[in-house]
């Protein structure tokens, strides 16, 4: 009895396992020849058949295209959900001995006690009509981009560092202060540029909360499947600081090139469609659900995305895990809904999670529509560069997106 009576427990356990675990996800594979067949949707073609043949037609087929992604991937943002700001400036003084202005706004979303994101601005000093800016979310806190305790810490809750006692109780703390070389102030001022950053958690804390808190405390849970995910928040969030840069003198709102690393730059190109004020977009190494072609199945995918990170997407998006040919969209549409704007995607060589190649074949793949309307694509109004190394954001990366700013935005 007793053999008979283990391998009933056995059993039993084995089903609660089955009953919890996961679904199953295939490995990741890195291998170019192990890619399956696949064909990807077209952009200038109607959902009716029908092709798209001027770029009069063109508006109709995006609203198409966009409503599609925020039908089947990021998110529709729920209806009722208010875009009024509460800004207050905070502090307004001299920055990188005096060549540049230091301003911390604090930015509540709805009401004037509402939820808020702290936006920090360096800008160059002694420009008249406002600078162009950088505007994208940082990981770790608006402090850590520089050491000068000017900067403040943010409040929030704050996801665990690589900075030994830089987060501490899920907290911020003064050892984080410029512990990262992914925003070069200096260098953006010597380019005559400004920066604006907001730590993203400000906007939703990045973990699977139930919606309950940052922005979403607000608005409450999703009431279906198709409504926004973090990403679709921290886009919508970036859409409300622009409208805020938009009543900053020291910023120009008409020259914002919204910029994002990995899951921030998944978020800056979804900031991008969604919002076509943004003169220009950056993506860096965004990967699967950013720049990265889902058909390629190669390296991170829908279903490891959707298991590891539940709450990034919309929930329909789980359709789609394993199955990402029956998707009816792919990244190269989303890219295409940027045109006619500047597009700049970069890509590290050993990012393979992330895909470089398939990046790059989405800005290649958006370049139909750029042409259909009167521009370049791939090349020039999408520009495209992949970095010897790591995951990551370099100097070198920030050099190609002056350029890229520089040549098509502000020599027009
Ligand atoms: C990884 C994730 C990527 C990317 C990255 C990041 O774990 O698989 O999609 O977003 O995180 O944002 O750092």
């Amino acid at each position: 009895m007793k053999p008979f009576f283990y391998s009933l427990i056995a059993c039993l356990l084995g089903q609660i396992a089955t009953a919890a675990d996961p679904p199953a996800i295939d490995p990741p594979n890195y291998d170019e020849a192990a890619i399956p067949e696949y064909t990807l949707p077209d952009s200038l073609t109607f959902e009716d058949g029908t092709p798209v043949t001027s770029a009069e037609q063109w508006p109709k087929r995006r609203a198409e295209i966009l409503n599609l992604f925020s039908e089947h991937i990021y998110g529709f943002v729920p209806e009722g959900v208010s875009n009024q700001i509460f800004p207050t400036v905070r502090k307004e003084i001299d920055f990188l001995d005096g060549t540049a202005t230091l301003k911390e706004v604090r930015i509540h979303f709805a009401k004037a006690d509402g939820p808020f994101m702290d936006l920090m601005i360096v800008a160059p000093k002694g420009v008249e009509k406002g600078s162009p800016t950088f505007l994208g979310y940082n990981f770790g806190g608006n402090h850590i981009t520089h050491p000068s305790t000017e900067i403040s810490l943010p409040e929030s809750w704050m996801r665990p560092s690589r900075t030994p006692g830089a987060v501490v109780d899920d907290k911020a703390t003064e050892v984080g202060r410029g512990s990262t070389t992914r925003w070069p102030l200096q260098k953006f001022i010597d380019n005559q540029m400004a920066l604006a950053t907001i730590y993203y958690g400000d906007v939703d804390p990045d973990f699977d909360d139930g919606f309950e808190n940052g922005a979403h405390s607000l608005f409450g849970k999703p009431e279906k499947p198709t409504e926004w995910g973090s990403i679709a928040t921290w886009a919508w969030a970036l859409s409300r600081a622009l409208d805020y840069l938009e009543t900053e003198p020291l910023c120009d709102a008409e020259k914002v090139a919204v910029f994002g690393h990995s899951r921030l730059g998944k978020t800056s190109l979804w900031a991008g469609a969604t919002d076509e004020r943004f003169a220009m977009v950056i993506s860096n190494n965004s990967g699967c659900g950013g720049a990265a072609l889902n058909r390629r199945r190669i390296g991170e995918r829908v279903a490891r995305i959707n298991t590891s990170f539940p709450h990034w997407f919309n929930d329909k998006f789980n359709a789609y895990n394993e199955n990402e040919n029956a998707l009816p969209v792919d990244q190269h549409q989303l890219m295409a809904l940027m045109a006619p704007r500047p597009l700049h995607i970069g890509s590290a060589s050993e990012d393979l999670w992330a895909d470089p190649k398939g990046e790059y074949l989405a800005g290649a793949h958006a370049t139909p529509v750029y042409e259909l309307l009167g521009k370049q694509g791939m090349g020039k109004d999408i520009r495209y560069h992949l970095r010897a190394g790591k995951h990551g954001v370099t100097d070198f990366d920030w050099d190609q997106y002056i350029n890229t700013f520089k040549t098509e935005v502000l020599a027009d």
